[in-house]
């Protein structure tokens, strides 16, 4: 029997573009994601979050199934495009109403909220000034942030700035995957570095405001390992991770960047005072976790010269390797190697192919992956790192960006023609965990 701590919070996690629909609704503005989507090619059968999990309607009921799931906190994010359908200047009252009402329906269901402020739909106005490359964006977010914090204020405990950045700069300015769908490896570190101030200036504002909340900055981290110990495929790992990791954690806490990401070229876009505003004091951090690599030497790659291997043993339906140990080293590895502030697992979780049999989904490998997930942040604790939180990832089945709707990561099913949700046996057994604070698995 496994037991967490009084404090140790379970919640579950979305994404604004991903549930809540309502693209044209109350004066919402087009971000990138609408632009990218509606691009014939960029996501799979051409799925858009037009519609999505229709939460921007159904807010009240996705609350609902929250509390009857007994979930502690949930992890949502703001739409910048409803707050500024400009991006800057003029603010869209009725969206700030929309998370106002939100929170309202939280608090009463005795849920605690905590808000991501930028997870990856930039207003597309700003993009047509260059989005995450021109160094504007990162002012323009600041402000954006200090309005939100002006109307959220301390109902909100925990906010975090921005959601993934490696994401945002290398999915959407080197691989072109996701929007704005650039190939420009140029962009890509202007993009990063502008994220990262963006992050260094809204923690600004909200120091400005002296809410009682708490603040910090989600980044993804990858558990890297060398293919092998050969000293060729020990270097590449190196390298991989100071790709995958280094580059947006580095400056975070330590107000440097890595030699190699200087190599390509990121003193260019820094200016003094930079990395001070970066690397400003967190209240926490967020950690999400997917995925171990395993990289080898490879001397026809230009960038790393490295390759990642494909993974080993189970993969989830994303072709993820399924690896919890990889989240007891990540969780270690940022209390020793960078901050000894509290960590939250702002998300982990993975897509499987659920199948709905007479109105049940019983997805056994969705449970076992949060119950060895669950498992490793235990056993990270136990280790000493202080960490206070567990956010599955997600709520409900989502618009998984580029792979659209076809990969399902929620605890809760959703049909997407009736809007109906589901929840599976996983959420049942979440429910039971959360209930409980143990589970069954021997350590
Ligand atoms: O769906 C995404 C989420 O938006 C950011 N983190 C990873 C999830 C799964 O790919």
């Amino acid at each position: 029997m496994s037991e967490f701590p009084p404090n140790f919070v379970f919640g579950v996690a979305t994404s604004a573009y991903q549930i809540e629909g309502a693209v044209e609704e109350d004066g919402r503005g087009p971000s990138i994601w609408d632009v990218f989507s509606h691009t014939p090619g960029k996501t799979a059968r051409g799925d858009t979050g037009d519609v999505a999990c229709d939460h921007y309607h159904r807010y009240l009921d996705d609350v609902q199934l929250m509390k009857d799931l007994g979930v502690q906190s949930y992890r949502f994010s703001i739409s910048w495009p409803r707050i500024q359908p400009e991006g800057v200047g003029r603010v869209n009252e009725a969206g700030l109403d929309f998370y106002d009402r939100l929170i309202d329906a939280l608090l009463e269901a005795g849920i605690e909220p905590m808000a991501t402020l930028y997870h990856w739909d930039l207003p597309q106005t700003l993009q047509d000034r260059g989005g995450w490359t021109n160094r504007d964006t990162a002012k323009a977010f600041a402000d954006y942030a200090d309005v939100v914090f002006a109307r959220l204020g301390g109902r909100v405990p925990r906010y975090i700035t921005v959601n993934e950045p490696w994401c945002s700069a290398v999915l959407g300015h080197a691989f072109g995957t996701h929007a704005p769908g650039l190939q420009d490896f140029g962009a890509t570190v202007a993009a990063a570095h502008h994220l990262l101030l963006g992050h260094g200036l809204a923690v600004e504002a909200f120091r400005g405001r002296n809410l009682a909340s708490q603040i910090g900055i989600t980044n993804i981290l990858t558990d890297v390992l060398p293919a092998s110990s050969r000293v060729e495929d020990e270097e590449a790992a190196a390298r991989m991770d100071v790709f995958l990791n280094r580059w947006f954690l580095d400056p975070v806490f330590q107000a440097s960047y890595p030699e190699e990401i200087r190599a390509l070229g990121v003193d260019g876009v820094v200016q003094t005072g930079d990395l001070e505003r970066i690397s400003a004091p967190l209240d926490f951090v967020g950690v999400n976790y997917y995925q171990r690599q395993y990289v080898a030497a490879n001397r026809e790659d230009p960038l790393l010269r490295a390759a990642l291997l494909p993974p080993r043993g189970e993969r989830t339906a994303s072709g993820w390797g399924v690896e919890p140990d990889g989240l007891v080293r990540v969780l270690q590895r940022v209390t020793s190697d960078y901050t000894k502030l509290p960590i939250y697992v702002t998300e982990s979780g993975a897509a499987f192919a659920d199948v709905l049999e007479e109105g049940v989904i019983h997805d056994d490998k969705r449970t076992t992956y949060l119950e060895r997930h669950l498992q490793a942040v235990l056993a990270a604790s136990v280790a000493g790192t202080d960490v206070r939180g567990y956010y599955v990832w997600s709520l409900l089945d989502n618009f998984e960006w580029a792979e659209g709707y076809d990969k399902r990561f929620g605890l809760v099913y959703v049909d997407y023609d009736t809007q109906v949700r589901i929840p599976k046996d996983s959420a049942l057994w979440f429910a039971g965990v959360v209930g409980s604070r143990t589970f069954d698995r021997e350590d």
